[in-house]
This record gives structure tokens, C-alpha cells and sequence, in this order.
């Protein structure tokens, strides 16, 4: 006897009964079973949470996405997290508008799963990049500049001027983020644009479609502003961190503003900073903290490390379910807070506008996914 499989007790019983004969019955059931297989198939191949791809970038370097399944969490923050960035132990600058950004915690739902990078994108991954294609940054186009540390800093002179530390600098680039010590392949890829983070993106989406390894309902793309933080959070409907509110459960986790010495200075970054050491007064190699270091969807180094560029653009009354992306005054958002920022700055809802899709950073870096195609406005 034939065997009907489970999902034939959706089919409508009455339109079975009236098929007038064995053939239409037996033509049915063949169509069933062919339909069944096809759905199994498809459950065989929907990927699992934490489902590891690596992807090959030639010369025997590699990307590591993860898969992330549809979900929902709360975007943005609460009263009550804003006032404690801005307290003692957040160590943010009262006052400011930067906090307001964040929006009020609401549910957003993210309706596709995704693959989003284990780490932010590193010098030695970007290098593959410019050694396929001859890619040429924004900040080494003809009159570039990027922001970068200047070593003449004093400190800040609370007193009588605040006077950053960062200046923008000609014949800088991810090559030379003028750090004090020579940039290496494990660290975090910095001095990039938006425009940079997108090409990366297309060359990778080409190179695996070329290589048959990608159709076309994916594509290699910086996450939304939506899909950063849900990716940030973890699997957490929320909290300050994605281990949760506790400043003191992020020892060994991330690198912020800690109590590391700048390289031959004997001082620390000022103001408030995290009451440990993270080993690292600048940038520090991706995925440094191991699985301490990584979140519950076993993502690395989002908050702190680099800022992360999405493909948003900035609204400053928060960040949106859908892509926010706008034709003029384009200002790409950055997420998660860099290894300069004091804890309150490197929190999960936590997001700035960059200046322009061209500018760049020596704290900004990106991390790609891979994920729904989504259309840029020129
Ligand atoms: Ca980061």
C-alpha cells in the first residue's frame, strides 16, 4: 500500500475523492511524492545557526562566514542604557546628541537568514583584493587623506581645548595607518571607505559566481544597519553588550580604551576606559579573545576592535528594518566602537555617521556578509 506523506492531509480530502480514476489517483500521488522529495531536499540544504563557510580568497587565504537564521530583536536602546554610557563606568561624553542616534529600543525583524563574517575584514584578506584587481582607495586617489593618530599628540587639555588626537593625513592608507609599529596581515583592515568596503564586495561576489560557487540570489555586501546590530547582539533580544549589561563580564572579551600604555609613551588613552588591560593600546589581530571573544551567533570582535561601516546611510533618529540608503548627503553609519573608544561608545546600539562614502579612518574598518541582494543609488 501506498504510504501518503504527512503533508497530503493539508491537500483537500474532497478533491482526491472526486478524481474519477485510478490514473488521475496514481498521477497525483507521483506529483506528491516528487513534491515531498523536493521539500526534503530543500530542508537538507537550509543552513543551521553557526553553520561555518569558508570562503577561499586565492593564495591560500581565507574569509569565514557563519550563517545567522531569520529573527527578531530589540533595535537601538533604552533611558536608562543612554544615561549609564554617559555615567561613570560608560564614560561617554555627557551632552551631546550622539546617544539620541540610537532610537528607542523597538522590535525589527530580520526576515531572511544570512552569513555574516566571523571577523572584521583583515589587511591580509583586503590585500588579495588589491593584488587581483590593482584597487586604488579613496585615500590614496590624488589628493586622499585619511584620518590617522597623530604622534605629536599631547593628551587632551581639558582645561583650556580639547585637541584629538586624530588628524587627516596625505600618504596614509591601509598600507600605513601610521600606527607606531608596522601593520601586520591578522589585524583589522583600517583607512577604508565605504566605496572601498562595497568594491571589496563586488570583487568577491564576481570571483565566486566565476567560480561557480555562488548563484545569483546572494551576494557578497556590507550587512544592513539592521542586520549589524541583530548579528551584534547574538541571539540576545538585547542589552548593552551582547554578554549583557555587566562592564566587568567584558574582561578578555574586546578591546577598547583599557589601561595599555601607548607604544614608548608612559601614559594610557584618557578619560574614562575600561579598568583592565586588553593587551592592545591600538588596533589588535581579529579575533584576538578567541571564544571569549565571540558572541553568541560566534561572531567576532563587534563591539570594540574597529568600527564597522554598513551599507546604511545615517538618519540620525535611528537605524531602519529595511536599508536606508538616500541620493545626497550620503553618510554611511558605522557600528560596535573602536579600541580608542571608552565602553559607553562601543555598546550594540551604538552608531555614528561617517562624513562621506569616501572618507576613512585609521579606528574604521568593515566586515561583509553575505546575504539578500540589496541595490545601491549611485
Ligand atoms: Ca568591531
Amino acid at each position: 500500500m501506498l504510504t501518503v506523506p504527512h503533508w497530503m492531509s493539508l491537500v483537500n480530502v474532497r478533491f482526491i475523492a472526486a478524481l474519477s480514476t485510478r490514473r488521475q489517483m496514481a498521477h497525483c500521488l507521483s506529483v506528491a511524492l516528487l513534491l515531498a522529495s523536493l521539500d526534503s531536499q530543500c530542508t537538507a540544504q537550509q543552513p543551521v545557526q553557526g553553520e561555518v563557510k569558508q570562503v577561499p580568497l586565492g593564495k591560500e587565504i581565507h574569509m569565514e562566514v557563519l550563517y545567522l537564521p531569520p529573527g527578531e530583536f530589540l533595535m537601538g536602546s533604552t533611558a536608562e542604557e543612554r544615561a549609564w554610557a554617559t555615567g561613570i563606568e560608560g564614560g561617554a561624553t555627557p551632552g551631546t546628541d550622539r546617544e539620541s542616534y540610537e532610537g528607542d529600543a523597538r522590535p525589527v525583524r530580520i526576515k531572511q537568514g544570512l552569513w555574516m563574517g566571523r571577523t572584521e575584514v583583515s589587511v591580509g584578506q583586503f590585500r588579495r583584493f588589491v593584488e587581483e584587481t590593482g584597487y586604488v582607495t579613496d585615500a590614496e586617489k590624488p589628493g586622499g587623506k585619511t584620518q590617522c593618530f597623530d604622534p605629536e599628540w599631547t593628551g587632551y587639555k581639558l582645561t583650556t581645548s580639547v585637541v584629538h588626537p586624530w588628524e587627516p593625513m596625505p600618504g596614509k592608507s591601509w598600507k600605513d595607518p601610521n600606527w607606531a609599529f608596522p601593520a601586520q596581515d591578522h589585524f583589522p583592515v583600517v583607512c577604508v571607505s565605504w566605496n572601498d568596503g562595497r568594491a571589496f564586495c563586488h570583487w568577491l561576489t564576481e570571483r565566486e559566481r566565476t567560480a561557480g560557487r555562488l548563484g545569483k540570489d546572494l551576494e557578497y555586501r556590507l550587512p544592513t544597519d539592521a542586520e549589524w546590530e541583530y548579528a551584534c547582539r547574538g541571539g540576545q533580544p538585547r542589552g548593552y553588550f551582547w554578554w549583557g549589561n555587566e562592564l566587568e563580564d567584558g574582561e578578555g572579551r574586546l578591546n577598547i580604551s583599557g589601561i595599555d600604555l601607548l607604544p614608548d609613551r608612559t601614559r594610557t588613552w584618557p578619560l574614562a576606559k575600561a579598568p583592565w588591560s586588553d593587551g592592545y593600546s591600538f588596533v589588535s589581530p581579529v579575533d584576538h579573545y578567541g571564544e571569549r571573544g565571540r558572541n553568541g551567533f560566534g561572531l567576532a570582535d563587534m563591539c570594540g576592535g574597529v568600527w564597522e561601516v554598513v551599507l546604511d546611510h545615517f538618519d540620525p533618529k535611528g537605524g531602519h528594518e529595511e536599508p536606508y540608503l538616500v541620493s545626497e548627503n550620503r553618510r554611511p553609519v558605522c557600528r560596535g566602537g573602536n579600541y580608542f573608544d571608552v565602553p559607553g561608545n562601543a555598546r550594540c546600539a551604538v552608531r555614528l555617521g561617517l562624513m562621506s562614502d569616501s572618507y576613512s579612518d585609521s579606528r574604521d574598518g568593515f566586515r561583509i556578509c553575505l546575504g539578500r541582494p540589496i541595490t545601491v543609488p549611485d
